[in-house]
């Protein structure tokens, strides 16, 4: 019946998509939101709601400052006074430990679980497992691919492909005057942000038949490989005008093999990256990078609410979007000083 229920209320998305978008923008957008989406969770706490709340969260990794920033937030939202006992698995970017993860939470009988798919496929029988114990689950950041969309009851997190487009669409406009040479540092092989990056990005570009991306490689959303696979690009292409990275982390990883080629990252290959952590943020404002799309981490507060309500059995949206913005040069620098993560 909460399946169905939140299915039938999907048409609600927009409004409180909206509502968490205004949220997450806000100055403090931790307590407005963490705060009215707890309050409406504890008033419905007729059947058992000051019961403690048993959470089993299965994380990507710590592949990047994004990462730590979400692990940081839903840390700090889903403490024993805010009425959850956490579970938290760090699944060293291997989807066969987020499963075996998963697995353990099913077998320890928690009353929600939620995690991050570090790829989008493969997640079909845990989570049947998952809804055979009648454990709700909730899909954080990342999207999974399965053909029943009950298995899961919500899935909050950014619009990757709007993402990609907003950053295709800056190259289209400011830097594609003549035939430019793009090269991209893709995500996670397989995971949702990079197939939705890419597929965003690439519509936009093709907008300017001078934008060409000449090569196209994982960098796994690390700074080492990141910084290892621009190595190799700068030395098997002759000529590279800009580089699009999948996050931040990769860029600045890059930002070192230029340097370390004698270029000029942010003058002679143009930057432009995905996430804005403060490092990003510190390197746009130096110029080292040249625009920045937003992708907010600070998800914990929204899922403590969105925990709640799944626990009580209350209707939730099936997609909530989180808010993103974009930065150049002048908004970093302005951001920065009040910069969370
Ligand atoms: O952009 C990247 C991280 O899933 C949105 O994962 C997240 C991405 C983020 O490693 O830095």
């Amino acid at each position: 019946m909460n399946w169905k229920s939140a299915r039938a209320r999907a048409i609600g998305l927009l409004t409180v998509g909206a509502v968490v978008a205004l949220a997450g923008c806000g100055g403090s957008s931790s307590s407005t939101s963490g705060g009215s989406s707890g309050a409406a969770a504890s008033s419905s706490g007729g059947g058992g709601g000051s019961k403690t709340i048993t959470i089993g969260f299965a994380q990507v990794g710590s592949e990047s400052g994004w990462r730590t920033a979400n692990t940081q937030s839903i840390k700090a939202a889903l403490t024993k006074e805010a009425g959850f006992d956490l579970k938290f698995a760090d699944a060293q970017q291997k989807p066969e430990n987020q499963i075996q993860a998963i697995r353990s939470f099913i077998a320890q009988k928690v009353d929600v679980i939620a995690f991050s798919p570090v790829v989008t496929t493969g997640w079909d029988s845990v989570l049947e497992e998952a809804k055979a114990a009648k454990i709700p689950v909730i899909l954080t950041d990342r999207a999974v691919d399965v053909a029943d969309k009950t298995l899961y009851k919500t899935f909050i997190g950014s619009d990757f492909v709007q993402e990609g487009k907003t950053a295709g669409e800056y190259v289209a406009k400011n830097f594609g005057s003549k035939p430019i040479n793009v090269v991209e540092l893709e995500g996670t092989t397989g995971s949702a942000p990079a197939i939705d990056r890419k597929k965003g990005f690439t519509e936009a570009i093709a907008s300017n038949p001078n934008v060409k991306v000449v090569a196209s490689q994982t960098g796994n959303f690390t700074r080492s490989e990141g910084k290892q696979v621009m190595e190799g690009l700068l030395q098997s292409q002759k000529q590279i005008d800009v580089l699009f990275a999948h996050n931040d982390d990769m860029a600045l990883g890059a930002i070192e093999a230029i340097e370390a080629a004698g270029k000029k990252p942010g003058t002679d290959i143009k930057i432009v990256s995905i996430d804005g952590v403060k490092d990003g943020m510190t390197a746009l404002s130096q110029g080292k990078i040249n625009y920045i799309v937003e992708c907010n981490p600070l998800l914990g507060p929204d899922l403590a609410g969105l925990a709640k309500k799944a626990v009580a059995g209350e209707a939730i949206d099936a997609r909530i979007v989180t808010h993103d913005d974009a930065f150049d040069q002048a908004g970093a620098t302005a951001a920065l000083p009040n910069r969370k993560y």
